[in-house]
């Protein structure tokens, strides 16, 4: 049983085969200057201290041939699947489609939809393209989670009360276990981070779990090693 420090209380599996480090939309878009975010008015450098925390994150779990899920909000060529009042929210000069400063804003293949070079998907890991703020939206992420037996799910990436949030929650109502590493995930707006952990957490761990990375991996560690992680 690995056993990890967390809020409410101890998050607990038996086994990290059954867990996924789901890694959301760290892409371009998101975290460099040019991309929808900035478009949206955002400040993206507030979100590159919890790169190298997500790094070694990914590098864990790729040491020890654990399952990765990466996702990356974007859309068809040609919109279909991008509704009209996504499309038009915010009343932007320059909008989800248009050509920005980094291909097209928001558009599967672009290069500003690409995952940030440190964090670049392997080949044969999973990437989920997503239309919507959560991940199990018009996707297969559940039953490519479901196929491999998976039951828990440790999150990182941005932003923290929008298409994180969103995931936890879409995942919590499917039966996933959920636990947030805080130093892995940001938001444009530092009190809707405080306040999306404490809203995840109250009530008993109402959508799941929150820890820190430092404790997620005294936990790992901790817990007989080569026995849980097949060494
Ligand atoms: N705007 C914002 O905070 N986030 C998004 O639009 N998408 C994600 O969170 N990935």
């Amino acid at each position: 049983m690995i056993c990890i420090f967390a809020r409410p209380y101890d998050y607990t599996f038996l086994s990290p085969q059954h867990t996924a480090l789901v890694i959301i939309d760290m892409q371009r878009d998101f975290l460099e200057p040019g991309g929808f975010a900035t478009l949206l008015g955002n400040s993206v450098e507030i979100l590159n201290p919890i790169v190298p925390v997500i790094q070694r994150l990914l590098l864990y779990y790729r040491h020890h041939g654990l399952t990765v899920i990466h996702t990356q909000e974007g859309h068809k060529t040609d919109l279909s699947d991008c509704p009209l009042s996504k499309r038009l929210r915010g009343g932007l000069t320059l909008g989800i489609g248009d050509q920005g400063p980094m291909g097209r804003i928001l558009v599967l293949g672009e290069a500003g939809n690409a995952i940030i070079e440190p964090l670049t998907p392997l080949p044969g890991e999973i990437v989920i393209s997503k239309p919507g703020k959560g991940a199990f939206y018009h996707t297969l992420l559940h039953e490519t989670l479901q196929q491999r037996g998976i039951t828990h799910l440790i999150f990182a990436g941005v932003t923290t009360e929008v298409c994180v949030a969103s995931t936890i929650r879409e995942a919590n109502d499917r039966g996933y276990e959920c636990l947030l590493i805080e130093d892995a995930t940001e938001s444009y707006f530092p009190s809707f981070k405080h306040a999306t952990v404490e809203m995840i957490v109250a009530q008993g761990g109402i959508f799941g779990w929150a820890t820190r990375s430092e404790c997620f991996f005294a936990g790992m560690s901790n817990c007989s090693d080569s026995h849980a992680l097949h060494l």
